[in-house]
């Protein structure tokens, strides 16, 4: 199963290599939007397959797990999903991430001693089945961005939009 699902961005992307928050945009305003996509995650792909997006716009995902196992929307660049990878790795290790559960309060205890292992970002959700999340992110910048599922596998199995 690969599906490759593709953001068009109108405007000339440039290759940006730092993975700091601020260049993939910023957690957008609830008055500012004006579209809503609603993105249902499958095991292990997304629905749409195709997300047009304009440098400036503030867009409202509303994230559905439909699948049986666990799923993340992550906007971010390649290098930031990449590294963000091995974090979620520890987290299956450390039991906080099962395959269609999350610990939440073993997360939280976690966070204590790890941020990162909080996933509390603007701009991602991880959602057990049935549930629903959602995203106001603003594409303020011109990043080239993946929206990603990051759960050890997927990412791999195709679940991503790329640009
Ligand atoms: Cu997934």
């Amino acid at each position: 199963m690969f599906r490759i699902i593709t953001i068009f961005l109108i405007f000339i992307p440039s290759i940006c290599f730092a993975s700091s928050m601020k260049m993939i945009g910023e957690k957008g305003d609830v008055k500012d939007v004006r579209k809503v996509i609603t993105v249902k995650m499958f095991d292990n792909y997304y629905e749409p397959n195709e997300i047009i997006v304009k440098k400036g716009e503030t867009i409202k995902f509303v994230v559905k797990n439909v699948g049986e196992l666990v799923h993340e929307l992550n906007i971010a660049t390649k290098e930031m999903h990449i590294k963000h990878q091995s974090e979620m790795v520890e987290m299956v290790e450390r039991e906080i991430l099962l395959v269609d559960r999350i610990d939440r309060n073993k997360m939280k205890e976690m966070a204590k001693m790890n941020h990162a292992m909080a996933h509390k970002h603007a701009n991602s959700v991880l959602l057990e089945p049935s549930d629903t999340g959602e995203i106001i992110w603003k594409f303020s910048t011109s990043a080239e961005l993946e929206i990603a599922c990051n759960v050890p596998g997927h990412y791999e199995a195709g679940m991503i939009i790329i640009d």
